[in-house]
């Protein structure tokens, strides 16, 4: 029963962000409500169910901090084992019969004045439901609107065809005439799973990539019974994945002349070189912009699949689709029986498209017009209470999502207690540390390898990368101590 005055937690959406919330509110002894517009957690590993999905960066690494798991059966976990992870923690924490599911949140509305905090949110949720709460967490993930390539004739497409986040499982693939629009980690992935599968198999490339290779290595019996006995050592290999990762890859490319991306593309060289043997074939997927410009692909088993006698890289430009199959700028027609959109995400949405209206009214969607932007990339001017889990700015490309989201989960903890112990009213970021925040970030993104002359969906609406472009240690020190003059407080001022 929850006691009058308790400050209530809205968490919108049951993925990795979400769980993570709930379980660090419930250890907290705090109130809190998760909303999930779907019937299960797990949020991108619940949508992504394309044949071949897998983690692309170590399991042991993609992992709450505080649950490491001994049973990944692989070092680059299949899509349903990290489903299985996210459903076993949510049983295990004892959280599911606090989310409420097949509840999408529509609206959240800042009322001044009400509340046990100066103000809370009315939250309006599919259902109808409408409650109070005086703190929402948005977990609503990056990678999650489905885009749809703009070519001409989509719609009449005779045979089936769907989105690599939005898989039929009815349509049937064996032996069918398969064709796949793009070539990012999505499109690899399926090719890998199906080129050998099908009768034929068309790969629609518009930019080669830089492949990385990485075998997949799966844990033998011997070693999972290792780390189940041995916690400790689970650890330290946490850790060391970890310095690893945002010691090493994080900060080589910060800077789009580094060194270490010279070295990046040579491995990836060597591996084109010796893996292709097809000279022309070889020279179709060879990149021609900086490496980790785009974000990498790493693959065991794409220069293979892409080999296989039924596959074809195409690499003419689609002219429009045509009922029997996708038709290129040479005038051939490809058939298929299966046309498959691997063609990534609208990166920009964030909390859209909930109606978000803060302090004085202002709407989120307005404030965000020209596109969205967040002091720390966790709060907003004008949004008193409200966090993001990987909003915008986040070190979407270059560091744990995990590890991102507990730190920034641990700051929002830091600025609660603040409002618990008196030291400030609500947590509202001033419009003064948010835009010198934007300004000093945008300059550094320049910098970045994102900027170094390719596209891709680390780029905003004026070519900017949009993710966090400063080193690990910078983000942990921010999220380690939350600066109060950055907040708008009363209280504090008086
Ligand atoms: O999407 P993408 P994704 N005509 O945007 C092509 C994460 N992820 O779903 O490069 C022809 O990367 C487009 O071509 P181009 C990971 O962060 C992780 O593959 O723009 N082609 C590109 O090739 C990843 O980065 C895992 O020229 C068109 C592709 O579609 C992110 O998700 C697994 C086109 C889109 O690539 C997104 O990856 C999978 C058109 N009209 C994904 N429009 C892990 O392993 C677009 N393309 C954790």
């Amino acid at each position: 029963m929850q006691a009058a005055g308790e400050p209530r937690f809205a968490i919108i959406g049951a993925g990795m962000s979400g769980l993570l919330s709930a379980i660090k509110l419930r250890e907290a002894g705090l109130d809190f409500t998760v909303f999930e517009k779907a019937e299960r957690v797990g949020g991108t590993w619940r949508e992504n169910t394309y044949p071949g999905i897998a983690c692309d960066v170590p399991s042991h690494l993609y992992s709450y901090s505080f649950e490491l798991n001994p049973e990944w059966r692989y070092m680059a976990s299949p899509g349903d084992e990290i489903q299985a992870y996210f459903e076993g923690v949510t049983q295990r924490y004892g959280i599911r019969d606090s989310i409420r599911f097949g509840e999408a949140v529509v609206r959240c509305e800042w009322q001044p004045e009400s509340g046990s905090a100066g103000g809370c949110w009315e939250i309006e949720s599919s259902s109808g439901f409408v409650g109070r709460f005086e703190w929402v967490i948005a977990a609503t993930g990056i990678l999650h609107h489905p885009k749809f390539p703009d070519i001409e004739g989509l719609d009449r497409f005779s045979g089936a065809m769907f989105h690599s986040a939005r898989w039929d499982h009815d349509v049937p693939l064996d032996g069918r005439r398969i064709g796949v629009i793009g070539t990012g980690s999505s499109g690899v992935q399926i090719t890998g799973a199906l080129a050998p599968r099908s009768a034929s198999y068309s790969l629609f490339q518009r930019t080669a990539q830089w492949v990385v290779p990485v075998e997949q290595i799966a844990y033998t019996e011997e070693q999972r019974t290792s780390f189940r006995s041995d916690p400790k050592a689970l650890e330290e290999m946490h850790a060391e994945l970890s310095r690893t990762f945002h010691d090493g890859f994080a900060n080589t490319v910060l800077d789009g002349e580094s060194a270490a991306i010279d070295e990046i593309e040579k491995v990836c060289r060597e591996y084109l070189e010796t893996r292709i043997s097809d000279p022309e074939l070889r020279e179709r997927l060879r990149p021609d912009y900086r490496a980790a410009c785009k974000r990498l692909v790493i693959s065991h088993n794409f220069y293979d699949s892409i080999q296989h006698p039924n596959a074809e890289l195409v690499t003419e430009d689609i002219q429009c689709v045509e009922p029997g199959g996708v038709r290129t700028r040479d005038g051939r027609l490809h058939e298929l029986d299966v046309l498959v959109l691997a063609t990534g995400f609208h990166v920009d949405r964030f909390v859209r498209p909930m109606t978000i209206r803060g302090d004085g009214g202002a709407l989120l969607d307005e404030v965000w017009r020209q596109r969205p932007s967040a002091y720390l990339s966790v709060t907003v001017p004008g949004f008193p209470n409200f966090f993001m889990l990987n909003g915008p700015n986040s070190p979407v490309g270059n560091f744990s999502l995990i590890m991102t989201a507990e730190m920034q989960f641990a700051y929002l903890m830091k600025l609660f207690e603040h409002v618990q112990s008196g030291n400030l009213d609500l947590v509202m970021p001033t419009r003064a540390a948010a835009e010198r925040f934007e300004e000093e970030r945008t300059e550094a993104a320049k910098k970045t390898v994102w900027a170094t002359g390719c596209k891709s969906w680390y780029l905003d609406d004026r070519g900017i990368p949009f993710a966090w472009p400063f080193p690990f240690t910078r983000f942990r020190a921010e999220m380690e101590a939350p600066r109060l003059e950055d907040y708008e407080s009363p209280r504090r001022a008086a």
